[in-house]
């Protein structure tokens, strides 16, 4: 199994609900993953067009990024073994209509667009996603990554 980083976003709609920030983080970790980064933000509308760039043609375009900019959000750096499907796992299908109850996303989700959180769908997205919230002393490894 290869060690591997992801990224996280804890979106507006679940850090809105009380006690949901730490249990996600605590599921995190109870799968074997370690958060070497982590802060909470307001994104600003063009660092969520930025993120969302590769939607940007898509027409829930403009109402991805008015939802993600209606509340804090908390980004998350994370490592381990299969971290990148092991996170994908854990938060369940797009749709939180679709995601069964033990997922993430059908724990604290609402729908295909209020849906709790991200995660990363391969390792040179996370090599982009990563970098574009935190800097280099912002990150600390427990182990050395790819
Ligand atoms: P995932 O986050 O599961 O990788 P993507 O990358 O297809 O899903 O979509 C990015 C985000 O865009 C989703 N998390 C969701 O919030 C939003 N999104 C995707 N498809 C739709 C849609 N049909 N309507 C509204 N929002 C959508």
């Amino acid at each position: 199994m290869p060690v591997e980083r992801t990224f996280a976003i804890i979106k507006p709609d679940a850090v809105a609900q009380p006690g949901a920030t730490g249990e996600i983080l605590r599921r995190i970790e109870d799968h074997g993953l370690s958060i070497i980064g982590l802060k909470r933000l307001q994104l600003t509308e063009g660092q969520a067009q930025g993120f969302y760039a590769v939607h940007r043609e898509r027409p829930f375009f403009k109402d991805l990024v008015a939802f993600m900019t209606s509340g804090p959000v908390v980004v998350v750096a994370l490592e381990g073994e299969d971290a990148i499907p092991t996170w994908r796992g854990l938060m369940g299908p797009t749709n939180s209509e679709e995601a069964k109850a033990g997922t993430i996303r059908g724990d604290f989700g609402t729908d295909i667009e209020r849906n709790a959180v991200h995660g990363s769908d391969a390792p040179e997205t996370a090599r982009i996603e990563i970098p574009y919230f935190f800097n280099a002393g912002e990150i600390q490894a427990p182990m050395e990554a790819l």
